[in-house]
C-alpha cells in the first residue's frame, strides 16, 4: 500500500502558513465499518486533513483490516494514533510515538516503547515522537483509567507548559494536549494559549470538542492540529460545521 509523504513536515508547512490542521479520528474499537465508511463518505466533500486511528482496544486483524480499508477509499493520510503497543499497522502512512510525559508510569515513558521499538523501525511508517500531556477535564477519562496516571489541573497552566517545554527539550517533535476522548471539558483556552506561545514545535489539542465554537477557540487559543472523534461518532453530520471552521483558513493559504 502506497504510504503518503512526510507529515509532521506538512504539519510543520501549515503551522508556519498560519493554518490549523484537522484531524478526524476513527475508534476501530467503537465504530462498526458501516459507520465508518459513512463519515469517510461525508468527509470527501470537507476539510479534514488527516484521518487518526487508534484508542480503545481491539484485535489486531481487526486493526489492520480498517486501517487497510481507509486507505483504500480514500486519499488522506492515515495516522495511527496508538492506543496501546500493539496497534501498529503497516499498511498506514505514519505513527505518532506516544509517550505520557503527565504521567510517572514508567512503562507509558519508556517500557512499551522498548517493547515496539524493532517491529516499528521494520514497519516502514513515518513514526513522530510525540509528548502526550493529560489535563483534567471535569470527570476521570478512560485514559487516565488505562494509563493509570493522573492528569494534570486545569488550574494549573504553568505545568502544563514545563510540561511540554520538557517534551521538546527531550527531543519529541509534537506535543499533544489532552483531556481525553469524550471529555466533559476541553483543554482549558488559558493552557492552550499559554503552551502554544512558548512552545516552539507544533502543538495538537483533543478531548472534548463538541461544536464548531469550541472548535474555533481552540484553534484562536492557538493549536496547530485539532483532533475530533467522540462528537463525530455520536452525529457524524457535525463534520460540515466543524469543516467551515477551517474553510475560511483554507482560503487564505494554500500548500
Ligand atoms: C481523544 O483527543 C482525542 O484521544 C479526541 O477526543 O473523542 O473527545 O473528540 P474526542
Amino acid at each position: 500500500m502506497k504510504k503518503m509523504g512526510n507529515q509532521l513536515q506538512t504539519i510543520w508547512d501549515a503551522k508556519n502558513l498560519g493554518r490549523p490542521l484537522f484531524a478526524i479520528l476513527i475508534d476501530p474499537g467503537k465504530l462498526p465499518i458501516s459507520a465508518i465508511r459513512d463519515l469517510i463518505k461525508l468527509a470527501e466533500d470537507c476539510i479534514v486533513d488527516f484521518i487518526f486511528v487508534g484508542g480503545s482496544s481491539c484485535p489486531l486483524p481487526v486493526f489492520n483490516e480498517i486501517i487497510s480499508f481507509i486507505k483504500e477509499v480514500q486519499n488522506r493520510p492515515v495516522i495511527i494514533f496508538p492506543g496501546s503497543e500493539m496497534q501498529v499497522s503497516e499498511n498506514a502512512d505514519t505513527l505518532l510515538l506516544l509517550s505520557l510525559i503527565s504521567g510517572r508510569n514508567p512503562d507509558l515513558l519508556i517500557g512499551k516503547h522498548v517493547e515496539a521499538a524493532k517491529h516499528l523501525m521494520e514497519s516502514g511508517l513515518e513514526i513522530i515522537p510525540t509528548g502526550y500531556i493529560l489535563i483534567e477535564s471535569g470527570k476521570t477519562t478512560t485514559v487516565e483509567q488505562v494509563s493509570e496516571t493522573k492528569s494534570l489541573s486545569r488550574d494549573n497552566p504553568e505545568l502544563a507548559l514545563s510540561t511540554a517545554l520538557a517534551g521538546q527539550l527531550l527531543g519529541m517533535q509534537l506535543i499533544y494536549l489532552e483531556a481525553g476522548s469524550g471529555a466533559e471539558n476541553h483543554v482549558p483556552l488559558e493552557t492552550i494559549r499559554l503552551v502554544s506561545s512558548k512552545l516552539n514545535i507544533p502543538l495538537i489539542v483533543g478531548g472534548g470538542i463538541t461544536d464548531a465554537d469550541k472548535l474555533q477557540h481552540v484553534i484562536d487559543a492557538g493549536a496547530n492540529l485539532v483532533v475530533i472523534g467522540n462528537a463525530l461518532e455520536k452525529d457524524p453530520q457535525l463534520l460540515k460545521q466543524f469543516s467551515d471552521v477551517f474553510q475560511h483558513y483554507h482560503s487564505i493559504s494554500t500548500i
